[in-house]
């Protein structure tokens, strides 16, 4: 069985125009090896003019294009599918943002990988909270770029139970190549009931279940070493030389800093660090400050 529904079609003309194109490889240069012996000067020493052949024009000229044509039809007729989902499919929300991939389900819950039931068909709605993304299941045979402000989706039945790679297809700027996730395929009664688990611990800090989703980790750590961003470890009343305006400012982290640099992240730039990287994310005043107080903790 194939992975997804798509794979039989995207497959097909893969093979078929990499057939045409062997062959052609092929032909192409046994012909012109022939021809460096043929006519070779030892065997036509003196050159013939030759004007044109019609017969011969002809027939190079309808041959590929009756060939391009069947490698167009194979391709539409592998891609068509794709465009438009069933009716019946079950959604769900994709998001990309640098450089994470979430999930969201119709019921609210939110995770890091895919997990679908097998035989059913799966609607992904794309969405980027910063810039281009392109989700990319290339067991699944599917590629869509995602694209800040605008809507796009793509759909498949997933045919085999298995793990599968996710990929970010779009070079989304220093970590695109860790942007990694995977999409699971189980049957209809372990996605219901993993579906209905939590998604997170119980006892996870509301701040960090906030900081998980929106993929603040991906460029802090919480163990003092240095990714894209700085890491957050003991930044409570830690002094810190930042950049406003050009001009260098000492300053000590308070909580109210703390609640600026993540509302609006390039007001005050910490020194060392490049600006434009730490995208404004659409939080509410309350998650802010689960947020910052979850910040405090990290000692
Ligand atoms: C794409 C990478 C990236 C993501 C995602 C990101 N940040 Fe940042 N963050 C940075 C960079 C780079 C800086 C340093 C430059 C600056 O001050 O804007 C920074 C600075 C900060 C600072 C100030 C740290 C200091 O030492 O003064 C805080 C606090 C912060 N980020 C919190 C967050 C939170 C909370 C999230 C998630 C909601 C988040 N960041 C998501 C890259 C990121
Ligand atoms: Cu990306």
């Amino acid at each position: 069985m194939n992975a997804s529904n798509f794979v039989e079609g995207v497959d097909f003309s893969l093979y078929l125009i990499l057939a045409i194109s062997v062959f052609f490889l092929v032909g192409i240069t046994a012909v012109m090896i022939y021809f460096l012996f043929r006519y070779r000067k030892k065997n036509n020493p003196v050159a013939t003019n030759i004007s044109h052949n019609n017969t011969l024009e002809i027939v190079w000229t309808v041959i590929p294009a009756i060939l391009v044509l069947i490698m167009f039809w194979y391709g539409w007729t592998g891609y068509r599918p794709m465009l438009k989902a069933p009716e019946d499919a079950m959604e769900i929300n994709a998001t990309g943002q640098m450089w994470k991939w979430t999930f969201e389900y119709p019921n609210g819950k939110v995770s890091d990988t895919l997990v679908v039931p097998i035989d059913e068909a799966v609607k992904l709605n794309l969405f980027s909270k910063d810039v281009l993304h392109s989700l990319y299941i290339p067991a699944f045979r599917i590629k869509q770029d995602v694209v800040p402000g605008s809507e796009k989706m793509m759909w498949f039945t997933a045919q085999k139970k298995g793990t599968f790679d996710i990929l970010c297809a779009e070079y989304c700027g220093q970590l695109h190549s860790y942007m990694l996730s995977t999409v699971k395929v189980v049957d209809r009664a372990e996605y219901d009931n993993w579906l209905a688990a939590e998604s997170s611990p119980a006892d996870e800090h509301p701040g960090l279940t906030l900081m998980k989703r929106n993929a603040c980790l991906s460029c802090h750590t919480q163990d003092g070493t240095r990714l894209v961003g700085p890491s957050l470890k003991g930044l409570m009343g830690k002094t810190e030389t930042v950049i406003v305006d050009g001009q260098e400012k000492e300053i000590t982290i308070d909580r109210e800093y703390l609640l600026n640099s993540i509302r609006e992240p390039n007001a005050e730039i910490v020194k060392g660090f490049q600006p434009n990287l730490m995208p404004k994310l659409p939080l509410t005043e309350e998650e802010l400050n689960q947020i910052a107080d979850y910040i405090e903790t990290i000692k």
